[in-house]
């Protein structure tokens, strides 16, 4: 078999990393503070984000562009709830910039002062592309072990903000949050880790805490603290 070299001239990753600063520099500029969710299918990241909405009841502008392989399904759920916008990858594991520029222009004029990118479900791919986001979060629920974080390192490297979800299962599985904060601090020893229902609700107030500090420091420094973009 005849083997071709083919020279693209140009460092398209470099390209990638570039719209993305610019993109991000452009959220500062508007006062936006941009959350991209990482998590594995099923951990919580839609119902953490209604949980998110319910708390705030409108006193903090949110807007979402929430991304899956296939159907509408998250958008119904955020929709009455937030500006949101459905990315729809058609088979693809992980969002990359130019669907979310697509699903900005969709959303239109972003009056918001929290943007919410919820990734593929997925633990692997989408931990190696930026989404613009200043913040990058990893949730981690409670019926998948708190070994996770050693085994798939480089979604928890890359992360500022470990949510743990899925607390009001605890009776019922084997997981230990400490052992799973523990775990991942060894991985990323500034990752701040909150530990919530977001199903019932319990401590939500802790985690928009987070977030609201956190916009709070792109505001006054332009930039968040601890964030590793
Ligand atoms: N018991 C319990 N169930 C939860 C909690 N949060 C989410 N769930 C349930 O877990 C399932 C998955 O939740 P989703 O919010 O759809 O999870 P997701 O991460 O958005 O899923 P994908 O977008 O498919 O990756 C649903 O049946 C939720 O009702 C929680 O805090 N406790
Ligand atoms: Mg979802």
């Amino acid at each position: 078999m005849t083997q071709q070299t083919i020279a693209v001239g140009r460092d398209v990753r470099a390209e990638a990393r570039q719209r993305a600063a610019e993109l991000r520099e452009s959220f500062t500029r508007r006062g936006i503070l941009a959350v991209n969710l990482l998590s594995s299918p099923g951990a919580g990241k839609t119902t953490l984000l209604q949980a998110t909405a319910r708390h705030w009841q409108g006193r903090r502008r949110m807007a979402v562009l929430v991304g899956d392989l296939a159907t509408d399904r998250d958008a119904q759920r955020l929709a009455p709830l937030a500006p949101t916008v459905q990315l729809t990858t058609g088979g693809a594991c992980h969002l990359e910039l130019p669907l979310v520029e697509r699903g900005l222009e969709r959303l239109g004029e972003l009056d918001c002062e929290f943007l919410f990118i919820e990734n593929i479900g997925n633990l692997v791919c989408p931990a190696s592309h930026d989404l613009a986001e200043h913040l990058r979060v990893i949730v981690l629920s409670t019926t998948e072990g708190d070994d996770k974080p050693g085994k798939y390192p480089k979604a928890f490297r890359t992360s500022q903000i470990l949510v743990i979800n899925k607390t009001d299962l605890l009776p019922h599985v084997p997981f230990s949050i400490d052992a799973a904060v523990a775990d991942a601090l060894l991985i990323q020893p500034q990752l701040r880790s909150v530990a919530v229902s977001a199903h019932r609700g319990d401590a939500i107030g802790d985690w928009c805490a987070l977030l609201e500090q956190a916009h709070s420091e792109l505001i006054l420094n332009g930039h968040v603290c601890h964030s590793n973009r």
